[in-house]
């Protein structure tokens, strides 16, 4: 794929365990190794973090600090609309993957007619609401914002006000409610994830396939049933979270998952889906070099990422 623009997002106060705002520069230093000119070349656009609210206490529960992530799903929905413009394809890189809830709004606010579909390479589902979290972290929610998705049917939590208020207010970013369907997402390696979410998953009938599945099928295969999935679609975002790896490979994500993938089964993914010229989105996140042994997943994120794109 040629990368017109890099976006990076900074942002971990989705997530449960800190560390993964250093994730974006993780990556950059792990180019070094391979392609200095990498980063230096390719224009790219900061998107302002919230990461001090880290040492103020937290008041929503439910949705650990929800009013930090609306700003952010503001900054990042701006800049993803920058960065896309008419035509461009591009390259975000995040630090947890709560902020995928403005990325997707900034594509739609970019292409509001454009039906727009996402594959998800994440151990995790990622749709879980305030009403049905067992963590109250953000990052296991951003999907379900796109969907406009309470899930009340399998409701666990009593939200507070300011929360209920906030949610309401990530669903509406960009103005564009829902902005996906979930006809158009699907999950490759999808292998860790509770009833609330399944619910959701079985009611909407979304396409999702952990990695033994696609083993068995071949990778190819899941690539093209996948890309048939989406036919309808007219632009694809394609979100790579390194949880989806095999712990094996690197322990540098807040929450790995045994039964993962091999690197080169995720570049044959990739090279595929980018390949498709509707991808106009890839998007690497959760990278966390404070958990791991030097800066393995960086480099091994790195690594999959030169796999992929032109010279
Ligand atoms: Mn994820």
């Amino acid at each position: 794929m040629h990368i017109d623009r890099i976006v990076e997002i900074r942002s971990e106060i989705g997530a449960g365990t800190r560390g993964a705002s250093l994730g974006v520069d993780a990556i950059k230093i792990a180019s070094l190794k391979k392609d200095k000119d990498f980063f230096k070349t390719i224009p790219t656009i900061r998107v302002k973090d919230d990461n001090h609210l880290l040492y103020e206490p937290e008041k929503t529960r439910s949705a650990k600090w929800i009013r930090g992530l609306e700003r952010q799903f503001k900054r990042s929905s701006k800049a993803v609309k920058k960065a896309l413009g008419n035509d461009s394809t591009i390259l975000v890189v995040s630090g947890d993957h709560g902020s995928a809830g403005g990325l997707i709004a900034g594509i739609k606010m970019a292409h509001p007619t454009a039906k727009l579909g996402i594959i998800w390479i994440d151990a995790h589902a990622d749709l879980h609401t305030p009403y049905t979290t067992p963590s109250g972290n953000l990052h296991g929610m951003p999907l379900a914002t796109a969907l406009a998705e309470d899930n009340l049917d399998m409701q666990q939590n009593k939200p507070s006000e300011e929360t209920k208020i906030y949610w309401e207010k990530l669903k509406l970013i960009g103005r564009i409610k829902p902005k996906l369907d979930p006809q158009n997402l699907v999950f490759l390696g999808l292998r860790d994830y509770e009833k609330e979410e399944a619910h959701l998953i079985e009611k909407h009938n979304i396409l999702h396939w952990n990695v033994p599945q696609i083993r068995d099928m071949g990778i190819e295969e899941a690539c093209n049933r996948s890309l048939a999935q989406l036919a309808d679609c007219d632009l694809l975002y394609v979100s790579f979270d390194v949880d989806s790896l095999d712990p094996s490979v690197s322990q540098g994500t807040g929450t790995p998952v045994p039964d993962g993938f091999q690197p080169e089964e995720v570049i044959q993914m990739l090279r595929m889906f980018t390949s498709d010229k509707r991808t106009r989105v890839l998007e690497i996140t959760e990278i966390n070099p404070l958990l791991d042994s030097g800066n393995t997943m960086a480099e091994v994120a790195f690594d999959i990422l030169w796999e992929i794109v032109d010279d």
